[in-house]
């Protein structure tokens, strides 16, 4: 499939989604995040794909939404925009996805960092929710998963102050997962999404979903979730099969069942 706005690609099992629209900084149109959406989309219905990896370039992983297509919105056309919609369906994903971050991660672009799995950043990334810079707010979760990531202190310059973080200062708030030198940082992701992508294909996506389930219940009902997935993984060959490469010293073979 080719598409305007993004290039795809695989590597051994992990599907890369590279957004391409440099001159605008990747800034995130209609078109690009409905491609972004296809595309991932169909790498997770693909067995072939076990983790994916979205990325931007050097300069920018996505200097936000695409504020010339933004400026002359109302409430009811951002309502009906299928804008909204794209978001909802990156949370549907099930299969792990990491950001690889280069140079800005602003406004939506760095909800979209957030709204992945782990976050691969290179030395020159910066975070920041700039939107109070055009008299709105975050509005695809910036608020919200920042907090939870860096705390409300740190959380309220961002968002009401628009501070920008450096990948130092995003790892030692706990957002991102690792640095890397600005060569290396999506080589780097796409090793980390490959030892990602050899491991049990159910328990992957059930690991995700536990792990998400904090942000959405109690502690008591997170922990009776996770127990029920726990359980689950019982039934699948790839429970027994793990075991018995474990006790027979031999290396495990998942078929995702
Ligand atoms: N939108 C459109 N174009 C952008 C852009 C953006 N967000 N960011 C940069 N560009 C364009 C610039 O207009 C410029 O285009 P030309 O003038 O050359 O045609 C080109 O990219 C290069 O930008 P600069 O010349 O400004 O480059 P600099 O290196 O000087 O500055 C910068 C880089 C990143 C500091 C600066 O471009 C900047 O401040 N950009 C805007 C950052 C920002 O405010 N981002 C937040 C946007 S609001 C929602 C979901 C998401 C959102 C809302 C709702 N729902 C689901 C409800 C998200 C909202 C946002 O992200």
């Amino acid at each position: 499939m080719s598409y305007e706005f993004i290039l795809t690609r695989t590597n051994g099992r992990v599907g890369i989604v590279q957004f391409n629209r440099p001159k605008a900084l990747n800034a995130l149109n209609r078109g690009l995040m409905s491609e972004l959406m296809t595309a991932l989309e169909a790498f997770d219905a693909d067995d072939g794909i076990g983790c994916m990896v979205v990325t931007g370039n050097e300069k920018a992983f996505a200097a936000g939404a695409d504020i010339k297509e933004m400026a002359t919105a109302t409430p009811v056309t951002m309502l009906d925009n299928p804008f909204i919609g794209y978001w909802d369906r990156l949370r549907q994903i099930g299969k792990p996805v990491i950001a690889a971050v280069s140079g800005f991660a602003l406004g939506g672009g760095c909800e979209l960092a957030m709204a992945c799995d782990m976050i691969v950043a290179s030395e020159s990334a910066t975070f920041g929710q700039p939107e109070i810079n055009l008299g709105i707010i975050p509005g695809a979760g910036g608020t919200q998963r920042m907090t939870y990531a860096v705390g409300k202190a740190l959380a309220m310059e961002i968002c009401l102050n628009g501070r920008f973080l450096s990948a130092t200062e995003a790892q030692q708030h706990g957002l991102i997962n690792r640095i890397v030198p600005v060569e290396l940082y999506l080589e780097e992701a796409i090793k980390f999404a490959a030892e990602i992508a050899a491991r049990a294909p159910v328990a992957l996506r059930l690991a995700k979903e536990a792990v998400n389930a904090v942000y959405e219940t109690s502690l008591q009902a997170g922990l009776a979730h996770e127990r029920r997935l726990f359980y689950m993984l019982f039934s699948t060959d790839d429970q027994k099969e793990g075991m018995d490469a474990f006790i027979n010293k031999r290396p495990a073979t998942w078929h995702g069942k």
